[in-house]
Order: structure tokens, then sequence, then C-alpha cells
């Protein structure tokens, strides 16, 4: 049974960026299944030899034998939990991809957030298409070019949206997901990828 309806996309940032506002069917039952059943956990990053935890729990899952590097860390995904991996195929299937893995971000509510960066790492080749689906609470997603400190534009993430970021998109904009003072409630985001296996670490 279909999860999604991906129709009625907007295409943003000069098509580098497409939107569906309502793309998951039922996004209540989804929020709550993943909420409650996903291994979250609390990860640390390393920046200039000092240990950090990061403002947000967060999970990798996907097919087996896949690893990926980040912030100077390798870490093997999880088995799928089969909703994300029925979502996965869907969506692979709607757009054309062949993304084996997901990375699963809990925001427990506006204090939690993820600084400017692109998904940019080697594993994902240089042109990765990524999606990216949101539960729960809306944020802002905010963006801006490479090279530059200040912000181009903000789109608003809807509770069941899905922002696909297109090929190109990685290598000239950088994006964040920024502190939101009063957003009591948690917000899931998944960014479903493709981890290229040959040249991902092991
Ligand atoms: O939570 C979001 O919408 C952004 C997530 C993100 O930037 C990422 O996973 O790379």
């Amino acid at each position: 049974m279909s999860m999604l309806h991906l129709h009625n996309g907007e295409s943003l940032l000069d098509g580098e960026l497409d939107f569906y506002p309502a793309a998951v069917i039922q996004p209540d039952p989804l929020f709550d299944i993943l909420h409650q059943q996903l291994p979250w956990h609390s990860d640390t990053i390393t920046v200039y030899g000092k240990e950090h935890r990061i403002p947000r729990l967060q999970c990798w899952l996907g097919d087996a034998g896949l690893a990926y590097t980040y912030s100077g860390k390798t870490l093997h995904t999880l088995p799928w939990h089969p909703v994300l991996q029925q979502l996965n195929q869907q969506l692979n299937q709607a757009l054309g991809l062949n993304n084996n893995s997901v990375l699963c971000n809990l925001y427990r509510d506006g204090n939690d957030s993820m600084g400017w960066h692109s998904d940019d790492e080697a594993e994902l080749g240089p042109a990765p298409v990524v999606v990216s689906m949101t539960l729960g609470a809306e944020r802002d997603f905010a963006l801006r070019k490479k090279g530059e400190t200040r912000m181009f534009a903000k789109l608003p993430l809807s509770h069941g949206s899905v922002l696909v970021m297109k090929a190109g998109m990685q290598s000239r904009w950088q994006h964040a997901l920024p502190k939101r003072a009063g957003i009591a409630s948690a917000r899931i985001n998944l960014t479903f990828r493709q981890l290229i296996q040959d040249t991902a670490a092991v």
C-alpha cells in the first residue's frame, strides 16, 4: 500500500529543490511509530580534537554492510526498520533513485538544531539526490550559497512534507536547521541517501 503521494511538487531554487508539502498520506501514526521504535541515540563529534555532543538524537539505518564517515568517525548502518525500508522503496520507485540508507534525526524541541553544511561526504558520490522527509513540528530549513555567510532563504518544512535535494544542490548550497525558541514539540527528519558501496569506508 502506498504511504506517499508525490504529486503537485513545487520546484524551488532554480530547480535544485522539489518540495511536496503534504506527501505522506498518514503522517501522525508514522511519526508515533518512528518516535517510539527507532534506536535513537545521542552522538558526539570531534572538532579540533574536542568532543561535542550533537544537539539532537540520531540513527542511521540501511542495507547491510554499509558504512559512512561523518566528522572523522566511521559508522555502520543499523538494519532497516520495516516501515522505513518500505518508504525508501516507494521513494526510489517514484523518483527513480537507488537510495540504500536513511539518516534519521530527532529534534526533541526548538533547542535542538543542525549547523550549516552540505551533504557532500565522499560516500554519497559527486551528485547525490537526497530525499528529506519531515514529521512532527514544523521547522525552518535555512539555505545559503556556498562561500557566503548570509542566509539566502528559509523554507518551512511541514509535517508530512518531502523535499528532494537534487544533483548539484550539495555542491552549490549549504543548509541548516536553526534553533527555534518556543517550539516545545519534537520533529523527525529522515534523509534517504545512496551510500556508494565501493568508496564507503569499512
Ligand atoms: O532536519 C533537517 O531538515 C535537515 C537535516 C540535514 O540537514 C541532514 O540530515 O543533512
